[in-house]
């Protein structure tokens, strides 16, 4: 134990920053911290007030749940108390839940209805005679604000209730929250003005509905799904929790679409799971899952202790954000020569997983968030997304920090570094001078839209170029076996897959050949663009910008670009090697061809019995220009199941993986595009 004197001290100063950060978190919308670190410096309180009880008082953070509300909104008194939920970190803690749940219900088994946890913010919605008259926040769950104005401009939220035979009064309670997509599109608007953007969805929607003039609140993308009720006339809207959600679901309310009923703890372990697999793919975030004893009888039997009930528990999610050291800031250089600085971090462990490096998008990004190296930040690491830098720990930073200062020359060549009149963006002058460049087109010329190489991968392209054997992308189909086989990582199995892969590679189509030359803006769609209305090269290569513009969607940017590519001595003779070495496609029907490729670039599993061979159900998507595998994935884009399926289709079930029968598979075949 400490002294006295010190744990007091200790004390003292959790506090100050305990409540610095609420006011932060809850006031301005706009955390210090990342959770995991309010988190600790919570626990740690709650441990010297535990071990000291003499330094708890009345107005320590630990006494009470949420915060004041802001100014500006008029207060409003729960008619029942909004509770709170218990959280479970691993499964230990969720069987030992389901442990106490039996127990205290004298069963064998309990069924429980399992939903996503959204991170958003709770509100209560009350309904009288079926119309919308009051929303509130949660506030600390017995007091929150009114923010009916606010909530009136969520298209999710009903003004008015379908159907009439609602209970009056009637209050819903359920998540605000925003879209990953939503998010995205304000934070990068935002940028775009040059201001700083919310820290993550949640904070974006709190920050939303929080406005005291409502028609900024309409203008951001908020949606609204209901996980329970508070005041309701008559009581109960059916026997279980699932069931009288499905009933708010027809008086129309979204309620969640991943809602389900399990069994007994395995049922949870594995929605869990199900569920942690599919996070990535869910258009919201969610930090966790919630499981609710199903049956509301026996949810009475349970009861409450303090603020939380019993017969509710969230498995919460790995925190996904955490503090770490900004060592440095190095510089990387794109195909096209954009040069983005990456953040090199002290390693940190963020769910799982080992992040060292961020993207910093550009220098401005760097000033706005003033950044210095040195400095503690907040990284971010959601989904299979690059982990991001938030923003700096002021609080946090030592004496002697370094400002970042871009170069003016190309780290990798020495080429001048030019800015590009209509943006942040900086880009080395050096083209295919320089070696990062090359490198990078390289692996976009053979990358599974461009010319589908499989196998040669980064370390390979940068043994490739670093050696001088390959150039430009025609070179590639000039090295011999051996010298594929001699490279670090590579045996001489390796190394006749990779000419497999090559050769294969040869036959392509115009469209793919086209994207895979890496013009400046030319992306898949235009590529397929240009290749329907060229489908002759030479056509195209003549081609001026006024010509090229009557192309859909190919405008003055995108002309020129395509026009000064044509116009580099350097490129024809590349293209022209190509053309050499055995590169082609249907020269006649190009586009054509395109076209009838309405699955180019989709990957399929076939699995069970079909009524027709498994080889012509490939041949027949082969000529769509879809790939058959053999293994589901996550980059699967359709499981075909025939008659008695068995792991593939347990497997891409947990995946997400769209499911296909054999009326599914015709209706693909048949050109029906994404089925
Ligand atoms: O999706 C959620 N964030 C969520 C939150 C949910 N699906 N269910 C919840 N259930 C409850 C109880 C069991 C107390 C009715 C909740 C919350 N509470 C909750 N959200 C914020 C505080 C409590």
């Amino acid at each position: 134990m400490m002294p006295l004197q010190d744990a007091a001290a200790r004390v003292a100063e959790l506090r100050r920053q305990i409540e610095l950060h609420n006011y932060h978190y809850y006031v301005l919308d706009d955390p210090l911290l990342p959770d995991s670190e309010y988190d600790r410096l919570l626990r740690e309180l709650k441990a010297l007030e535990d071990r000291y009880p003499a330094l708890v008082t009345g107005d320590s953070p630990t006494q009470r749940v949420g915060a004041k509300p802001r100014e500006g909104f008029a207060e409003v008194t729960h008619k029942l108390p909004m509770l709170s939920l218990d959280n479970a970190f691993d499964d230990r803690e969720l069987i030992e839940f389901d442990r106490r749940t039996r127990e205290r219900l004298g069963r064998a088994t309990v069924i429980y209805a399992a939903e996503p946890k959204l991170d958003g913010l709770a509100i209560s919605l009350r309904y009288e005679g079926g119309i919308l008259i009051q929303a509130a926040t949660r506030g600390d769950g017995q007091q929150g604000e009114d923010v009916t104005g606010n909530v009136r401009t969520i298209a999710s939220v009903p003004l008015r209730l379908l159907g009439d035979d609602w209970p009056t009064p009637l209050e819903v309670r359920g998540e605000v929250y925003m879209t990953t997509r939503g998010f995205e599109q304000i934070n990068g608007d935002a940028a775009r003005r040059g201001e700083k953007g919310f820290a993550n969805p949640r904070n974006a929607a709190a920050g939303s509905l929080r406005q005291l003039d409502p028609t900024i609140t309409a203008r951001r993308p908020l949606e609204f799904s209901c996980y329970g009720l508070g005041d309701v006339a008559g009581g109960d809207l059916a026997p279980t929790h699932s069931a009288s959600l499905r009933r708010l679901g027809g008086w129309g309310f979204r309620v969640s679409r991943e809602l389900a009923q399990v069994s007994g703890v395995e049922g949870c372990l594995a929605y869990f799971r199900a569920i942690s697999e599919k996070r990535n793919r869910l258009p919201y975030e969610i930090d966790g899952v919630v499981f609710k004893v199903d049956d509301l009888a026996q949810q009475r039997q349970m009861g409450f202790v303090s603020r939380a009930p019993r017969w509710a528990i969230a498995r919460k999610f790995p925190a996904h954000e955490e503090i770490t050291r900004l060592l440095a800031i190095d510089l990387q250089v794109g195909r096209t020569g954009a040069v983005t600085p990456v953040a090199r971090l002290e390693p940190v462990s963020i769910a799982g997983v080992t992040v060292t490096n961020a993207t910093l998008h550009n220098e401005d990004e760097i000033l706005r968030k003033d950044l210095r190296i040195g400095d503690s930040v907040i990284v971010r690491r959601a989904g299979d997304v690059i982990p991001q830098v938030m923003g700096v720990v002021l609080e946090r930073r030592p004496a002697c920090t370094q400002v970042f200062q871009m170069p003016n020359h190309c780290p990798e060549c020495g080429s001048d570094l030019v800015k590009e009149t209509d943006g942040a963006i900086l880009r080395c002058s050096g083209g295919l001078y320089c070696p990062a460049q090359r490198k990078r087109s390289i692996r976009h010329f053979a990358s599974r839209r461009g010319m589908d190489i499989e196998g040669l991968g980064d370390k390979i392209v940068e043994q490739l170029v670093d050696k001088g054997i390959v150039l430009t992308p025609a070179d590639l189909f000039r090295v011999t076996r051996d010298a594929l086989a001699a490279l670090d990582r590579m045996g001489e199995k390796s190394a006749n897959n990779l000419c497999q892969a090559l050769e294969r590679s040869k036959h392509t189509t115009l469209a793919r050949f086209l994207y895979a030359l890496g013009i400046r803006e030319v992306g898949e769609a235009t590529a397929r663009a240009l290749a329907s209305h060229y489908p002759n090269l030479t056509d195209l290569q003549e081609a001026d910008e006024t010509e090229l513009m009557r192309i859909p969607d190919v405008g003055p940017v995108v002309a020129e670009h395509i026009h000064a590519f044509f116009r580099q001595p350097h490129n024809l003779e590349v293209i022209e090697s190509l053309r050499q070495s055995g590169i082609h496609w249907d020269s006649i029907t190009g586009s054509k061809q395109e076209r009838g490729r309405p699955l180019a670039g989709k990957t399929l599993v076939l699995t069970g019995t079909l009524s027709q061979p498994r080889e012509t159900v490939k041949e027949r998507l082969a000529l769509l220009g879809a790939r058959v595998t053999g293994t589901v994935s996550s980059k699967t884009d359709f499981l075909v199941a025939g008659e008695a399926a068995g792991s593939k289709l347990d497997k891409a079930r947990v995946l997400g993986v769209t499911i296909l029968d054999e009326q599914g598979l015709e209706s693909l075949l048949a050109g029906n595009g994404d089925a």
